[in-house]
């Protein structure tokens, strides 16, 4: 149907804690996936909320000393604040102590038990209170919850109870789930759902006891409905079903559901589309299980204290780098999507973070922008030039790649999508240093240099349109410093995507650096082992120096902080370098072919204890280490970001 509107959802999080960085990556990651949709033009419905019906919640109000609903009140506004720090722009938020919602949960009800889907018997079983979860007798061993991520103590539980008759849905679902192999992903955790529903389905208890607190049973009110059973309704409860047949029509059914793994198989696979099934509703188009974030190795816990609240990542972030705190919200998007495949478990480090910005979104991204800028200031007074040629490489990279892009992220390939996005950003830092502007310009070429820096552009500004959806302020800003190609509100993957439509002739302004490097301290010096004694080398010594001449030499990794011409030289920079103890100055014969700009933040090789030596004036401490190709100098860079100071061996 032409006018659907992509519906997407993230699992509703229980109010019993304030969000971690763990229920962050859903909703994070769904509004990667709502951002996308629109940018393709389509219109969206992305809807998350809070999870409030249930005993571990009464239990954490109980705990505290304050009435459950007075609780809820005060958390729930905790996770809108949260996702409204990570740049979420979620359409619905949900909350199931809503009356919209209760009165869905009690038609649901009422519906499947006039349809003899729900009947009345005694249950009697395990009980895992912190998932709230039944287990099968089967399931159970030393009296603890089965699920890894919990295996906490189960309670026997014994009560009247009403069921839902999940058994009969049992073929039902299998052939769902064979005649539509996309409704379950990723597909080894499809395999875990048939394996799972192929053991045998029993019916489930789907009430309580009512305790004060959870959704009545409808004309039952001494009966609660199982807060699972609650919950999964909230998806059906902001389509407006029942009532409002208009909206339901133009959303149902979900487009992508996203969940972590351990809600996956036996909920969001199981129970729920057997409530549809009996509800006579479609079923959801895709299913997602997405996989868990541990901290440093550790599993996330409270008791365990790691529990980092996005929040605070973000601020460090901020904090330590110098970006806007937007940037290192961004930063944090990218990174939990970059990191791993979406679908497998991840773990986060604070050094793993800080790696890819540094190398990632500065060195390679940031780098492009800032040499495209900043030549285009020197060269051009900071007006956009005019191309008198297409750099057709860059062109169909940007062009090619766009596509492979869209299907990437079309199919939640977040990672991969990036990867991709990174060889684009990657092809054109090279063009820049094959092409060397500085040298077209040194030879008088003034228009081949405008041809190549216009292209560099519209490579920025085609990145900035594809990393919006995970990076929307980093995108806002690249546009901005674009001189605006357009009103980035209106953008769109069609058509913003074509080549060659960033305007010449507009004046910008110079780059600001969007992501400062962060610098890690070198870590202490450990203590030189013994070295072993060389063999005595048989072969002619005379061209060869000792190993213990070699050690002679510091050399190491140095960052530039700043870099000019030398006055009256051609070919001499100025350099102001940090070594990791210090900044010392050092002149490099690289002018012909690096833009002193270009340089600033880069790291390079420098030989540290070269006697110092007077050059033009200026007195040099140390040098750069560069291979020579037929004269031309090309700066050696280490293969991965490491600190400033580093020893080179
Ligand atoms: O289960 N890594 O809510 P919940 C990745 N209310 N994702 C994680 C994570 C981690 N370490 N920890 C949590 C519930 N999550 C129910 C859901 S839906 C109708 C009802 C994410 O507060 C993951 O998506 O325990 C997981 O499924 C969700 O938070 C569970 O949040």
């Amino acid at each position: 149907m032409d006018n659907k509107v992509f519906y997407l959802t993230t699992p509703i999080y229980y109010v019993n804690d304030v969000p971690h960085i763990g229920n962050a990556y859903p909703t994070m990651v769904a509004d990667i996936v709502a951002r996308f949709h629109k940018l393709l033009g389509e219109k969206v419905l992305f809807v998350t909320g809070t999870d409030e019906n249930a005993t571990k919640v009464a239990e954490a109000a109980e705990a505290e000393g304050l009435p459950t609903q007075e609780f809820v009140d005060r958390i729930a506004p905790a996770f809108e604040k949260v996702w409204k720090d990570l740049n979420v722009q979620y359409d619905d938020f949900i909350r199931t102590t809503e009356p919209r919602h209760i009165k869905v949960v009690q038609e649901v009800f009422r519906r499947l038990r006039d349809k003899g889907d729900i009947y009345k018997g005694t249950y009697e079983g395990w009980y895992c209170v912190p998932d709230e979860t039944f287990f099968r007798e089967s399931e159970i061993t030393d009296g603890l919850c089965p699920n890894p991520e919990c295996r906490r103590p189960v309670r026997w539980v014994q009560e009247e109870n009403y069921y839902f008759r999940l058994s009969a849905y049992q073929d039902r679902l299998l052939e769902w789930i064979e005649a539509n192999s996309d409704a379950l992903r990723p597909e080894f955790r499809k395999n875990e759902v048939i394996r799972f529903i192929k053991q045998g389905l029993q019916d489930m208890s789907i009430s309580r006891a009512n305790r004060g607190w959870g959704i009545p049973v409808p004309d039952d009110p001494d009966n609660v409905i199982y807060v699972w059973f609650d919950a999964l309704i909230n998806y059906l409860t902001v389509t407006g079903w029942p009532d409002d047949e208009e909206k339901y029509k133009k959303v149902w059914p979900p487009d992508v559901q996203l969940t972590g793994k351990e809600i996956f198989v036996r909920f969001h696979c199981t129970l729920w589309p057997a409530m549809l099934m009996g509800l006579g509703l479609e079923l959801p188009k895709q299913l997602f299980g997405h996989g868990f974030w541990s901290i440093e190795g550790e599993k996330i816990s409270k008791s365990k204290g790691n529990a980092i609240s996005p929040a605070k990542v973000a601020s460090d972030l901020a904090e330590q780098s110098g970006a806007s705190r937007d940037v290192a919200v961004d930063a944090l998007r990218y990174f939990m999507v970059r990191e791993v495949p979406f679908g497998q478990d991840a773990d986060y480090s604070w050094a793993g973070l800080v790696g890819r910005f540094n190398s990632d979104l500065a060195n390679d991204l940031g780098n492009l922008l800032n040499r495209t800028l900043s030549m285009i200031k020197s060269y051009f007074g900071g007006v956009i030039p005019e191309p008198t040629g297409t750099a057709e490489e860059l062109k169909s990279a940007v062009e090619s790649t766009a596509n492979e892009v869209q299907s990437a992220f079309n199919n939640l390939e977040f990672s991969r999508g990036l990867e991709l996005i990174w060889s684009i950003i990657g092809a054109a830092n090279k063009y820049i240093d094959e092409q060397a502007p500085w040298r077209l310009m040194k030879e008088g070429k003034q228009q081949e240099a405008g041809t190549v820096l216009y292209s560099t552009c519209e490579v920025a500004r085609a990145v900035a349109v594809m990393i919006s959806p995970v990076m929307p302020s980093v995108a806002r800003e690249m546009w901005k410093q674009l001189g605006n190609p357009g009103d980035f509100e209106s953008i769109n993957w069609n058509d913003s995507l074509k080549w060659g439509l960033l305007p010449s002739g507009k004046a910008i302004a110079g780059p600001q650096p969007i992501f400062p490097r962060i610098e890690e301290k070198p870590k202490k010096e450990e203590k030189p082992k013994k070295e072993e004694e060389p063999e005595k080398a048989k072969v002619e010594t005379e061209q060869l120096i000792s190993y213990d001449e070699f050690k002679k030499l510091d050399i190491r990794i140095a960052e530039i902080k700043s870099a000019e011409r030398v006055k009256g030289a051609d070919k001499l920079l100025q350099l102001v370098v940090d070594d990791g103890e210090g900044e010392r100055t050092v002149v490099a014969g690289i002018a012909l072919w690096y833009e002193p700009e270009s340089l600033v933040g880069r790291k390079v090789v420098l030989l540290a204890n070269l006697q110092p030596a007077k050059i033009r004036g200026v007195q040099s401490n140390g040098m750069l280490l560069a291979a020579d190709i037929e004269g031309r100098a090309i700066i050696l860079k280490p293969d991965e970001d490491v600190p400033a100071g580093s020893k080179v061996r």
